[in-house]
């Protein structure tokens, strides 16, 4: 490895052989081909082609790395590396290009073909069913997640991806992280293009109804996947949501920022952890705000995710503001983070990535020692029945746009590799000395991609891609990432056909 161990202690320690660790990947960020074989707009074609001005640099996912195309050689080349899983997301609207009616064959028979493919390279899909892509026309037909139909018609096309592919995929993650629907317009068109957007049919703010049409499609989901389905695989989601710590750990306010900051962005969708209901201190802050959950929901949610999946990227200080809260309250169809969960947010160590607007992740520090204790109080306080946890993203995005000036620079990504090192020892550490039952990561990304409202101004890739070329060529983080489960798990040469063709 280029960057050597935190702790030496670390490089005697071993995982079991199924530990679960692979690369994440999403539809619309990899794919391309946005309007190809049929598939149907998304709202995140929407936004990248007419809402001008909200992606930085007005990139769009029209091309990206054509994963559509070159997923055979991007197996091949995670099978040559000995990555074991691979976990994607699978785009909704090219299944069912309105959201909901005719089924689009073209793009069955794609899905079929990667599926295949990424069995044949020995590489086991742990497969995203949502990634933010939701079909434009459930948006213009119904409002989306704003509305209970999208319930059932996600429903549809989970049961639909599942029954087909269920026995070539041990995972299934329903969602992408939920959180979105409260935090940006990730899940729908942005107030710009759709002013009138919240409150169209349930009377809800628009972001609390779509967190709440989340849970609902999640759990009706997972209910059937084990009761009627019988799958055999395991299902949940893939929260976001990152470790905080009080500024001050004496101040009551600052310990209770920390308190609110959890409560508001994992206890939300924590019902599967829990009584399947809203917590007491959600429903004291939104009031009115927050749907009531009927009995059958509350037991459809208790109980519906496998084990604790969560993205976690980076770390916090949390200080409360005052009349946080109240700033919060009166804010009633907009209830912003953080001030709901009235704190403030800095890094805890290592180091920033720089100012925002130069490169949009100004909330991306290096906090490594962060993940050790965040998955501590995931486990043991927040969550205590969960099984087990899998960091199913995280990830690291350099150098910043100015200091980008050679492929050479680009490829020795070592602040990246520095990144992964210290992350996925302080991983270990949580597992073998607090005993924390972690079962799995997923590095973010496989390549450069379509970073989102920073379009490709940000780039999360272990692997450069030449966005004209499509070339992808290894960064030394990937190495640094897949050389550091060598000896700890089964390594490379097991997992994947490691003859480096994966073709099948
Ligand atoms: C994830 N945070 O989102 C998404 O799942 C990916 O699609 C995205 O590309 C990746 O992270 C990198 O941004 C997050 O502020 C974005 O803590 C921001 C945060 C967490 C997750």
């Amino acid at each position: 490895p280029l960057v050597a161990s935190s702790d030496p202690s670390l490089n005697s320690a071993s995982l079991p052989d199924n530990f679960v660790w692979g690369i994440a990947a999403s539809s619309y960020q990899i794919e391309g081909a946005a309007k190809d074989e049929g598939k149907g707009p998304s709202v995140w074609d929407l936004i990248a082609h007419r809402d001008i001005g909200a992606v930085a640099d007005n990139s769009t996912g029209d091309v990206v790395g054509s994963h559509y195309y070159l997923y055979k050689q991007d197996f091949a080349r995670l099978a040559k590396l000995g990555v074991p899983y691979f976990s994607p997301s699978l785009s909704w609207p090219r299944f069912f290009p309105f959201g909901n009616g005719p089924l689009n064959q073209e793009g069955v028979a794609h899905y079929d073909d990667v599926i295949a493919s990424m069995v044949s390279a020995g590489i086991k899909p742990a497969v995203t069913l949502f990634h933010w892509d939701t079909p434009l026309a459930l948006f213009n037909s119904y409002g989306a997640w704003s509305d209970p139909k999208i319930v059932d018609d996600f429903f549809n096309y989970a049961k639909f991806v599942i029954t087909r592919y269920d026995k070539y995929v041990p995972i299934w993650y329903t969602f992408n992280e939920p959180q979105y629907c409260n935090w940006q317009y990730q899940y729908y068109p942005s107030g710009r293009l759709y002013p009138s957007y919240n409150n169209i049919s349930t009377g809800l703010p628009a972001r609390i109804a779509c967190s709440h049409h989340t849970l609902l499609a999640h759990a009706k989901v997972s209910k059937w996947y084990h009761e009627d389905f019988k799958g055999t695989g395991r299902i949940t989601f893939k929260n976001s949501g990152n470790f905080y710590e009080a500024a001050d750990p004496l101040s009551p306010a600052d310990v209770d920022a920390v308190a609110r900051n959890y409560e508001f962005v994992l206890g939300w969708f924590g019902g599967c952890w829990r009584d399947g209901d809203y917590s007491p201190m959600l429903k004291k802050t939104l009031g009115t705000m927050l749907p009531v959950l009927s009995t059958e929901e509350k037991e459809m949610i208790k109980g519906s995710c496998d084990f604790f999946g969560i993205d976690a990227y980076t770390g916090y200080i949390a200080t409360s503001i005052p009349g946080g809260s109240a700033a919060c309250a009166a804010n009633s169809s907009h209830p912003a983070f953080p001030e709901c969960a009235n704190s403030a947010s800095l890094g805890t160590d290592g180091f920033p990535l720089g100012p925002a607007g130069d490169n949009g992740v100004s909330w991306l520090y290096s906090t490594p020692t962060g993940i050790r204790k965040f998955l501590n109080v995931i486990m043991k306080e927040l969550f205590p029945t969960a099984t087990d946890v899998v960091v199913s993203e995280f990830g690291f995005a350099e150098p910043f746009e100015g200091e980008q000036t050679s492929l050479q620079t680009i490829l020795w990504d070592l602040r990246r590799a520095d990144y992964y090192q210290s992350f996925l020892d302080n991983i270990l550490l949580a597992r073998t000395i607090d005993g924390v039952n972690v079962t799995g990561l997923f590095a973010w990304s496989i390549f450069d991609n379509f970073e989102w409202f920073a379009g490709s101004k940000v780039k999360f890739g272990v692997q450069y891609l030449n966005y004209t070329s499509m070339e992808r060529v290894p960064k030394a983080s990937m190495f640094q990432f897949v050389d550091w489960f060598k000896g700890k798990v089964g390594s490379g040469e097991n997992v994947g056909n490691g003859n480096g063709t994966g073709m099948g």
